[in-house]
């Protein structure tokens, strides 16, 4: 109901070990060895990415943020009045009172994120914030099909929220396969308004991802902490290390788990042998050119309707449409 506070999700489709423990199995069956990056997100997994966006050296976050305030007017006109917000892999949500705050008379807002406590964090303070937009959370793995709740009141439009640049973490081809269920969810009528980091000097984009404090590792090993917990799995937390490196030919940022020995882990009933020095891929984080945007987009049935950038190109918020 409007003005309550959320205190369970409409729709909890959360991964059960069983699905967590075959998605490690099958990635660690592969050469080389990967574990998907989406199960990073657990409780204190999200709390750890926070903790990373306020690094000096993750820009960003900040970028994103002073671009969105920065833009909200002209981004509030492109969107339209009443638009049902729906935002992927929303986290703890703190940009969006940004967005929401600007544009015109929203009329309901749907989170979807894989982490629950994140998920309905975020939405109780939005909810308190903006008594009179509906709060739909939803909690789920985005990256399936989800029946969204429809909101009590008709919006004009859908708009699909998806910042941070969390597009960068999916393969070319999985970042199609996403823009067109987002182009799906939105309909003919709709739009989304994406976040993406840009190509740039090699040396900021590590330091970005090598935080002096450490956060980034901690962030990243919590993978192994969380599959330890979930699915039983035994792996040593001192038998694994962070790397990070950009790669300018494929334009990204590869993360690794690096075992630090020859060592033996298992995993739901199977024993995995890594060698010494053998890197574990573990998350990919995608830099954007125009023309790899508009090259997605169209792959989707999407076009690049109108963009925002930062100074110098560090980053763009970029509205596709059908
Ligand atoms: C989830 C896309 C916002 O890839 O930049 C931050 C996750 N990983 N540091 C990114 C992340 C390591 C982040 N996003």
């Amino acid at each position: 109901a409007l003005g309550t506070l959320p205190a369970q999700a409409r729709v909890d489709l959360r991964p059960t070990p069983e699905t967590i423990a075959a998605e490690a199995i099958a990635g660690l069956s592969r050469t080389p060895k990967t574990l998907p990056s989406k199960y990073f997100y657990d409780a204190r997994g999200s709390a750890l990415f926070e903790a990373i966006t306020r690094q000096p050296e993750y820009y960003l976050t900040r970028v994103e943020r002073a671009l969105l305030r920065a833009r909200t007017a002209e981004i509030a006109a492109a969107v339209g009045a009443h638009a049902h917000v729906v935002e992927y892999g929303s986290g703890s949500a703190r940009k969006t009172a940004l967005l929401l705050a600007g544009l015109h008379a929203p009329v309901a807002y749907t989170p979807i994120d894989i982490s629950r406590t994140a998920l309905l964090e975020g939405s109780a303070r939005l909810a308190r914030r903006f008594p009179h937009i509906e709060m739909l959370p939803v909690c789920a793995d985005f990256t399936r099909a989800v029946a969204l709740p429809a909101p009590a009141r008709q919006a004009a439009r859908t708009l699909v929220f998806f910042p941070g640049s969390t597009l960068g973490n999916f393969q070319h081809d999985e970042a199609i396969a996403l823009l067109a269920a987002m182009r799906a969810t939105m309909g003919a009528g709709g739009a989304a308004l994406l976040g993406l980091d840009r190509v740039k000097d090699p040396a900021l984009l590590e330091a970005a991802y090598n935080d002096a404090a450490g956060v980034t590792a901690a962030f990243t090993l919590n993978l192994l902490v969380r599959l330890n917990r979930e699915i039983g799995s035994d792996f040593d937390l001192d038998g694994f290390r962070h790397r990070a490196v950009y790669v300018p030919d494929r334009e990204r940022i590869e993360t690794f788990l690096v075992s630090t020995r020859a060592q033996t882990v298992r995993v739901g009933g199977r024993r995995f042998a890594f060698a010494a020095g053998e890197a574990m891929a573990v998350e990919v984080s995608h830099k954007y050119t125009p023309a790899r945007i508009r090259a997605l987009a169209a792959a989707a049935g999407l076009r690049l309707a109108q963009a925002w950038h930062a100074p110098d190109e560090a980053y763009s918020l970029c509205l596709l449409e059908p």
